[in-house]
């Protein structure tokens, strides 16, 4: 579909905000942060927005926090209004006008969702990235209601890094973020400083990137008031507009300097292929990586020449180098990625020209950089990053091996559901459905073990002790795995073909058969880019593709979550513990 939609509100007119930083040292490192209902303006010619924020604010404060400083934070439940949102599904993906209804604002004939409008605040918030004790990483399901409150205290013994705190209730994370709970937190350590890397405003600014819809009045006017809307067909929410912290498609005056940008995409759903253009070429040459989910990577790398990839909790820390560019030049910042993403490529320099209906991409816009006449100030970033780990080993011979099935299970009634399997090498003598894998002739015969969040747990990981997760990927779209507790290297993503029978997907065993390499209609090229060689909590694992990480859970016992980063996947089953344990109590486990 090539028609374009006109955008109902002006891009490029309001300036970028800065979410207020909480300094943790200038509070002695303990913090008090409370939910509450508040009002958010998203856009200059938009109504206010019924919102819930920490501190009240859309993002949430960013709190700073250098390495080895514990910082404690008294999340206070202050939540005193019902959800702020409306939760609705469409009656048919598509309109009589033959546009998406994801791409438009208000309900597209959906009723609203009356169980989630009544919703009151339960919430529990999960520090993403952090080093955390069990206790304080934000279980799903041990949630706090309105009036209650959590001291949780953060060790930061962990290289510095961007991080953010988000809301992880169980089965309504994405209404929870969605109506406004997130917030950037940083770690700053030596080796940056040592670096000489922008610190704080001016020159380093977070962008916190999340898509969002909302509703229209009778006359058809966008009322302000935020809508999470899915359709029979595609079970996320993915929004027709785009908000850089908590702006829709604002603009950023900038010196001919280089600046430090800390990204995050922080969408329930939507994968963003970033690109920066200017005069209608690509100026991703601009643009140099220096950190990834943990922070540094041990050398600064280039984008990938279709784009920045982010995923949802995917971060990017980038140096962007305006110096040499004149008083007025503009640079926009566009995604070219469509949705649900799939990895499919699109060429930068055609980014002004991604809108695209099918793929629920009405308007390609993301925000832009307006340069002001001023010193030029140029940094070159420095070749060696981090000096602090070496690439995990390829071969990671006698490590314990896991395997996990990513599937989507169609159900009678509702949409589909995705799930992870995980797997254990079935015994010879094994009855039952099977799934296969077989690489260069060698075939493994897996059984599922468990299949919904709630299934006994199978992952016991030994702190210390390096591990290989192997994701299996058989569904049709990318999915971002995150594992909570400590960072992981990707060590492979390989190209897999998969034959899953009629009904092969039940509630609890699949039957499949997947085969290393590519398939004939596969176009993707299942690359690791090179600002994924580094340290990571996230990892996209695109269709038809295995990807391996090798993890070493260090430090903390206890129980702990992994899942998609979707949060319509995360809230539908696609979610499951794990048990990290010291080696010398593995022997009392029965
Ligand atoms: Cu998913």
């Amino acid at each position: 579909m090539t028609e374009i939609l006109t955008a109902p509100l002006a891009a490029f007119v309001d300036a970028l905000p800065v979410p207020r930083r909480l300094i943790a040292d200038e509070h002695d490192g303990r913090l008090t942060v409370r939910m509450r209902a508040a009002t958010h303006r998203f856009h200059r010619d938009l109504p206010e927005s019924r919102v819930w924020g920490y501190d009240g604010t859309v993002p949430g404060p960013t709190i700073e926090a250098e390495r080895g400083r514990p910082v404690t934070v008294e999340w206070r439940n202050e939540l005193d209004a019902s959800l702020p949102i409306i939760d609705t599904v469409a009656p048919a993906a598509v309109g009589a006008d033959g546009v998406p209804v994801q791409c438009l604002p208000g309900l597209s004939g959906g009723a609203p969702n009356e169980e989630a409008g009544a919703l009151a605040g339960y919430t529990v918030v999960h520090l993403h990235g952090g080093l955390t004790p069990a206790s304080y990483d934000g279980w799903a399901e041990n949630l706090f209601a309105p009036g209650q409150r959590a001291v949780f205290h953060y060790p930061m013994d962990q290289r510095a890094a961007l991080l953010w705190y988000h809301d992880h209730a169980m089965g309504v994370t994405k209404f929870d973020v969605y109506a406004g709970l997130a917030g950037l937190w940083i770690i700053r350590d030596e080796r940056e400083r040592e670096l000489e890397l922008p610190e704080g405003p001016p020159f380093e600014l977070p962008l916190l990137i999340q898509d969002r819809n909302f509703d229209l009045d009778e006359q058809g006017r966008l009322t302000g008031r935020l809508v999470h809307k899915t359709d029979p067909e595609v079970m996320e929410a993915f929004a027709p507009f785009t908000a850089v912290n908590g702006k829709v498609w604002p603009v950023l005056d900038v010196l001919p300097a280089t600046y430090r940008f800390r990204l995050l995409n922080g969408s329930n759903a939507r994968t963003y292929r970033l690109v920066l253009l200017g005069d209608g070429k690509s100026a991703l040459h601009r643009i140099s990586q220096i950190g990834t989910d943990h922070g540094l990577l041990r050398s600064a790398a280039c984008v990938p020449s279709g784009g920045l990839v982010l995923a949802s909790a995917e971060r990017a820390d980038v140096l962007v180098d305006f110096s040499e560019l004149g008083r007025g030049s503009e640079l926009t910042l566009l995604n070219t990625a469509a949705a649900p993403f799939d990895g499919s490529a699109f060429p930068a320099a055609d980014a002004a020209d991604a809108a695209d209906l099918d793929g629920l991409l009405p308007y390609p816009q993301v925000m832009r950089f307006r340069v002001l006449d001023g010193a030029v100030t140029r940094r070159t970033t420095p070749r060696e990053l981090a000096t602090d780990y070496q690439p995990a080993p390829a071969e990671l011979a006698g490590a314990p091996r896991r395997a996990i099935a990513l599937v989507e299970r169609e159900l009678e009634v509702g949409p589909n559901v995705l799930t992870m399997r995980e797997l254990e090498i079935a015994a010879e003598d094994h009855q039952g459905p099977l799934l296969t894998v077989t690489d260069e002739g060698q075939t493994t015969r897996y059984r599922v073990v468990a299949s919904h969040f709630e299934d006994s747990t199978t992952f016991f990981p030994m702190l210390g002790e390096y591990e290989v997760w192997q994701l299996i990927n058989l569904t049709e779209d990318t999915h971002p795995i995150h594992l909570h507790l400590d960072p992981f290297q990707i060590l492979s993503r390989r190209a897999i073909r998969h034959e899953v029978p009629e009904d092969g997907v039940e509630d609890f065993e699949i039957t499949a058969s997947v085969t290393l390499g590519r398939g004939p209609d596969d176009e993707l090229d299942h690359a690791i880019d090179d600002n994924e060689r580094g340290l990571k909590d996230t990892i996209r694992v695109n269709p038809n593709e295995i990807v391996e990480i090798a993890v070493r859970f260090t430090t903390y016992a206890g129980r702990y979550m992994y899942h998609c980063h979707i949060l319509e996947h995360e809230d539908r089953d696609m979610m499951r513990p794990f048990v990290t344990m010291p080696a010398e109590l593995m022997a009392f486990m029965s």
